[in-house]
């Protein structure tokens, strides 16, 4: 059977507006340029339509400015969609936003209902479990409401931390295969990954940790040789992608894209 957790038929994209100026950040490192932006992404989606899946790809909305980060928004899984509660007020309403897109493809979504937060760059979907780190956006009852809801599915939640002063768990880490993680050597000394193997990301860039497998290919953020080689070195097919403009805004491969084989 093909491998549910990186695996996909479908993903969801949404292109950035100009609002982008105005997204969240821990740091200002200076205003992302929309039609750089708009170019890494263009890259971003044909990769992911190269590996033969169907992107949707939603249009521009200047009242969420960080609202190409679709990932956050929504959890998506075989049997079901599930809409995440996010813990930036700003990015609140980015759930109902990708609600009836959602219902579309699924036929109905489950939802968080709150009062906790979790989004979904704090959930990483391995093939035996789904792992969320607690985050300034995640907390222990939006976590709950999730254990509550993927349980009955069948998946198994496991509750982690992401480092402090670290956006999202998959800031730091990505899914590379059945078993494999690639990760910043400060996550993994966590002993979160026990029973994995992992690939640490080279002294000097860790903020390439956040790739994503999808189907065939590695999508990973360009201007990161060391690690670049490592993947290499392991048998990995990667696709390099602009990622700086992205990165002002604390974003990488898997923030942009909502990924999914739905099963009705
Ligand atoms: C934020 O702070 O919410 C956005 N500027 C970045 C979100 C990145 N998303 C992700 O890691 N899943």
């Amino acid at each position: 059977m093909a491998p549910r957790s990186y695996t996909f038929s479908h993903a969801v994209t949404r292109r950035p507006s100009a609002a982008i100026v105005d997204g969240l950040r821990a740091v200002d490192l200076g205003a992302p340029d929309l039609a750089t932006f708009m170019q890494h992404h263009k890259d971003y989606v044909a990769a992911l339509k190269s590996t033969g899946a169907e992107v949707l790809e939603l249009a521009e909305l200047e009242a969420f400015p960080d609202s190409v980060f679709v990932e956050d928004a929504a959890l998506c899984l075989q049997q079901a969609a599930i809409l995440m509660r996010p813990g930036a007020p700003s990015r609140l309403d980015e759930a109902q936003q990708m609600r009836p897109v959602l219902e579309k493809i699924y036929g109905s979504v489950l939802a968080i209902e709150g009062p906790g937060t979790i989004e979904g760059g704090d959930i990483l979907v391995t093939e035996r479990e789904i792992l969320v780190g607690r985050s300034e956006r995640t907390g222990a009852a939006g976590i709950a409401e999730l254990e509550a809801q993927v349980t009955p599915l069948g998946y198994q939640l496991r509750e982690v931390h992401t480092p402090p002063g670290v956006l999202h768990f998959k800031t730091d880490c990505s899914l590379l295969d059945h078993t494999t993680i690639l990760a910043t050597a400060r996550l993994a000394a966590s002993g979160c990954f026990e029973g994995y193997d992992v690939i640490e990301t080279a002294d000097g860039e860790e903020a390439c940790a956040n790739a994503i497998r999808f189907n065939q290919i590695v999508l990973f953020p360009a201007g990161f040789p060391k690690t670049l080689a490592k993947l290499h070195a392991a048998g990995y097919s990667v696709v390099e992608i602009g990622n700086s403009e992205a990165a002002k805004l604390d974003g990488g491969m898997s923030c942009l894209s909502l990924r999914f084989s739905p099963q009705g």
